[in-house]
């Protein structure tokens, strides 16, 4: 018969007490240098949703009113003081189809004048929806060296009755203006 391998002696109250207060320093400080780390990347990304990406203001600006109608899209072009932007001939609306200058910050200003639809246009990262007395705001620009021309595909995201299927847009790439006069492709 063997005898029992000898144990360590237990822990004293005061040394389990050090120890935990050890490892519960880590456990708290790690996680709050993670958050700490995460909000200061995505705090700024926040703003950027409001005010637009860092540096815009080189950029010219325009605004569009999207509205949503059962079943189409209709586009209202001003500039950043409210003037009406047209292509020469008087039009200041079109539907169906959203022409955006190379270089412009395009802030959208979605609504909806029938029931609730959704605005998306998924390789530009829009997706927003459209409500019926409610105006909701939000920006896009056009990737860095995209071709006059390019166009992305918008749809409605939010079913809303039978042409539900075939409300879509086009967005269309027109030369880079300062003049914003973005249906004079
Ligand atoms: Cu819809």
């Amino acid at each position: 018969m063997t005898a029992p391998a000898p144990s360590r002696p237990p822990l004293t109250p005061r040394e389990r007490a050090r120890r935990n207060k050890r490892i519960e320093w880590i456990w708290t400080l790690i996680p709050i240098v993670l958050v700490m780390i995460v909000a200061g990347i995505s705090t700024p990304l926040l703003f950027n949703l409001d005010t637009g990406p860092a540096g815009f203001g080189s950029n010219p600006n325009m605004n569009v009113d999207v509205t949503g109608y059962q079943w189409f899209w209709e586009f209202h072009y001003t500039d950043p003081f409210g003037k009406e932007l047209t292509n020469g001939t008087g039009q200041v609306f079109s539907n169906g189809t959203l022409w955006v200058p190379q270089n412009a910050i395009v802030w959208i200003n979605v609504t909806s004048g029938d029931v609730v639809h959704s605005f998306n246009i998924p390789q530009l990262g829009v997706r927003i929806d459209a409500i019926p007395g409610r105006i909701n705001h939000y920006w896009f620009s056009i990737p860095a060296g995209t071709a006059v021309g390019t166009q992305f595909l918008a749809q409605c995201t939010e079913f809303c009755g039978a042409g539900h299927y075939d409300m879509r847009a086009e967005i269309v790439v027109t030369p880079a203006s300062p003049l914003l006069h973005p249906m004079s492709i």
